[in-house]
């Protein structure tokens, strides 16, 4: 299951025209324990602005990482988050803001750990593009 929604995402990302514009400053909402949009396309080697607005009744985090760093947040003991720019807790309808410089072009994946949300679907793909 989620393998299958990890490969859908990265089929619609490699699937995205390429001429997606590369955003310094965008807004991920987080609705029905879903990210909106899935997919987003940031600069690499420049400070990104990411708002994040939860607007469920529930807690959620949005943590980036490559496939290697998210088997190890799957088996972590790390409840709570917000010492890393790219992993942020989000409280229940509130919005937090961080700001990331991501070191390297490629796709890592944006997931929230909570339980059962991954399998629900919470996850989605950041590009950063040259
Ligand atoms: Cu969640």
């Amino acid at each position: 299951m989620i393998r299958a929604l990890v490969i859908a995402a990265i089929a619609a990302a490699l699937l995205a025209p390429s001429g997606a514009a590369a955003a310094t400053q965008t807004e991920i909402r987080i609705h029905y324990s879903h990210f909106d949009p899935s997919i987003i396309t940031v600069p690499r080697g420049v400070p990104v602005t990411i708002v994040l607005r939860n607007d469920d009744p529930i807690d959620h985090e949005w943590i980036v990482g490559t496939a290697e760093m998210h088997a190890r947040h799957r088996s972590g003991t790390e409840p709570v988050h917000g010492s890393r720019p790219t992993e942020i807790s989000i409280p229940a309808l509130s919005t937090r803001a961080t700001v990331v410089t991501f070191a390297d072009a490629g796709m890592l994946q944006m997931i929230c750990h909570l339980p059962g949300h991954e399998q629900y679907g919470m996850i989605g793909i950041v590009r950063v593009v040259p």
